[in-house]
């Protein structure tokens, strides 16, 4: 069961409400230790209400190992070409409509359906992860996000035999995306990946980042993230999952495969075409530290790829 440990970026000890109040709040919410999705918490203050809480009980078992990303590094320096290439996103995409919003899980499944994303967040165990996220460009964070493991869905799919890959399609939405205008892109983005991977505890499906709804630039209302790949793995805003038995070609993949391929796991000695991949720089503190195997993640996927060594892992 997870615990909850205080977190960097919560409110000053004295704004906090005392303990024994959060106890009672939640015995009357009748919602054990876990708090569910959109519950007003005591220790979140005011503002934090306002900001509709999604706020989950803190897994211990991925150790951040690094500070915590600064909320607003974290949430105003973005990818999402939807919105164009600029990594200031943060006002484009708030034109994106975070509700209604409904998953699609389809394909080669025994219940292929269609989930409303509240419904959906009532039927998961939500927790809290601290994660740290390495873009291919050589920059990294360490953030909170809330939200289920992959594996969650893969249950209420029920992925046939046949099934080996999944895929991850984002919205498109041409309304408010001026990025789709560029039409030398293969929109929409589609990222990829085997139904191993998916399993794997790693796999994670975000609808929280720092305890309120993931913002729309970086990836709300949710998204999937793989905490040891390259965070173009990750696609953001997600309408539809799909199983299939064939390898996805994924956007950059299209785009640029002798830079970008389907694997794309981190590894700090085998170098992007065209620059190192040995270090990156922290977000907020502009630190530079060395890129580690898997993110440093490996203890939980380099099983994964026994027997794949011919394949390019790490690109
Ligand atoms: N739909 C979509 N998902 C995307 C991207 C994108 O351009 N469009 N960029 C990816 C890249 S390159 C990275 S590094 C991460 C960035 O996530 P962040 O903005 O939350 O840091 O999102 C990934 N997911
Ligand atoms: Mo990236």
């Amino acid at each position: 069961m997870p615990i909850r440990i205080p977190r960097g970026w919560e409110l000053p000890e004295s704004a906090a409400t005392p303990e024994h109040l959060v106890l009672g709040r939640r015995k009357a919410l009748g919602l054990g230790g876990l708090i569910a999705a959109g519950a007003a918490l005591p220790w979140q203050g005011a503002a934090a209400q306002e900001a509709a809480p999604m706020a989950a009980m803190r897994n211990p078992a991925y150790r951040p190992e690094r500070a915590l990303t600064p909320e607003k590094d974290a949430t105003g320096y973005n990818n999402y070409y939807e919105f164009g290439s600029s990594k200031n996103v943060t006002a484009a995409a708030a034109r994106l409509p975070q509700r209604p919003w409904t998953l699609k899980l389809e394909g080669m499944v025994d219940k292929p359906q269609e989930l409303g994303l509240d419904d959906l967040l009532k039927r998961v165990s939500l927790e809290e992860r601290v994660l740290r996220h390495r873009c291919v460009e050589a920059w990294a964070m360490t953030v909170p996000w809330t939200g289920f493991p992959m594996a969650e869905l893969l249950k209420l799919a029920g992925p046939q035999s046949g099934a080996k890959f999944v895929e991850f399609h984002t919205v498109a939405d041409r309304a408010v995306m001026p990025g789709l205008r560029q039409s030398w892109y293969p929109w929409p983005y589609v990222e990829g990946c085997t139904l191993a991977e998916a399993a794997n505890e790693l796999c994670f499906m975000a609808a929280g980042l720092y305890g309120k709804p993931v913002p729309a630039q970086n990836g709300g209302p949710i998204r999937v993230l793989f905490p040891w790949k390259y965070g173009f793995k990750s696609g953001k805003a997600i309408t539809t999952i799909r199983f299939t038995d064939k390898r996805p070609v994924s956007f950059w993949e299209q785009l640029q495969p002798t830079e970008y391929g389907f694997w794309a796991n981190v590894n700090p000695e085998v170098p992007h075409p065209r620059w190192s991949q040995a270090h990156e720089r922290l977000l907020g503190s502009n630190e530079r530290v060395p890129t580690k195997l898997f993110n440093g993640y490996g203890e939980f996927v380099a099983g994964l790829y026994a027997g794949l060594e011919k394949e390019r892992l790490y690109l």
